[in-house]
C-alpha cells in the first residue's frame, strides 16, 4: 500500500453553514452522540493527537476538516445529543449538522459512531432516518469494544447487524486499546478506489 494516512494537516475549522465544504475532496465524516468516542478515534487513525478530546461531552464545537495526504478530508463532527448545552447552541449545531449533510456531493460515507455498550439510542435512529432519507452512504463503527468482553461484543455485532438487514458494515473499535484500525483504514481505502459499496 503506498503511504496512507500518514500526511495530516487541519484544513478547515467551520463552526457556521458559511464555513461548511461541499465540493473538492472526497469527505468521510465521523458523526454520533456526544462522548461516543469521535475525535479520540480520528487520533487514533490518524496516530497523532491533534483533534480535541474531552471526558465530558460537547467538547467538538465546530466542523473540522482534516486533510489525509492531500486526497481527501476526515471531517470531525461535534456530537448530537448533548442535553445540557445552552438551548440556542444546540439549535445552531443542529442546523450546522443538518446543512452539512444536504446538497453535499463531496460526502461519500459518514461512520455513525454507536457506543458499543449502548447501541441505537433514539438520536441515533432519527440520525440514521435522516441519512437514509438524504440518500447519503453510512457505516457503523461500535466504539469502546475494550468495555466489553469478546461475547458481549460478538452480540452487539450481530444486534446491529440485524437492526440494519441492507448489509451495513460494522466496524469494531477500541482507540483506548487501539484496535479495529486496519479493518477502517482499509475500508477508506477501498471508498478511495471505488472498490467498496
Ligand atoms: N474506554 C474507552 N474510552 C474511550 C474510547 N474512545 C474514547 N473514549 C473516551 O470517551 C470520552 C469522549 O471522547 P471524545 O473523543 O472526546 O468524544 P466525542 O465523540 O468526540 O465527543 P464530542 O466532541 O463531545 O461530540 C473521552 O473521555 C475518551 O477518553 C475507547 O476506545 N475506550
Ligand atoms: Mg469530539
Amino acid at each position: 500500500m503506498p503511504p496512507f494516512f500518514s500526511r495530516i494537516a487541519l484544513f478547515r475549522t467551520a463552526f457556521n453553514i458559511k464555513g461548511l465544504i461541499k465540493e473538492g475532496y472526497s469527505q468521510y465524516a465521523f458523526a454520533g452522540r456526544s462522548n461516543v468516542g469521535k475525535s479520540t478515534l480520528l487520533n487514533y487513525l490518524f496516530n497523532q493527537k491533534i483533534a480535541k478530546t474531552s471526558a465530558t461531552p460537547g467538547k467538538t464545537r465546530s466542523v473540522n476538516y482534516y486533510l489525509i495526504d492531500e486526497l481527501f478530508f476526515c471531517v470531525d463532527l461535534p456530537g448530537y445529543g448533548y442535553a445540557k448545552a445552552a438551548k440556542s447552541e444546540q439549535d445552531l449545531w443542529r442546523k450546522v449538522l443538518e446543512s452539512y449533510f444536504e446538497n453535499n456531493p463531496a460526502l461519500k460515507e459518514v461512520f455513525l459512531l454507536v457506543d458499543s455498550r449502548h447501541l441505537l439510542l433514539e438520536k441515533d435512529e432519527q440520525m440514521i432516518e435522516w441519512l437514509q432519507y438524504l440518500g447519503v452512504p453510512f457505516s457503523f463503527v461500535l466504539t469502546k469494544t475494550d468495555k466489553l468482553t469478546t461475547n458481549q461484543l460478538a452480540k452487539q455485532t450481530e444486534a446491529i447487524k440485524n437492526a440494519y438487514p441492507k448489509n451495513r458494515s460494522v466496524f469494531p473499535v477500541s482507540s483506548l486499546k487501539r484496535t479495529g484500525r486496519s479493518e477502517l483504514v482499509a475500508y477508506i481505502d477501498d471508498l478511495q478506489k471505488g472498490l467498496a459499496e
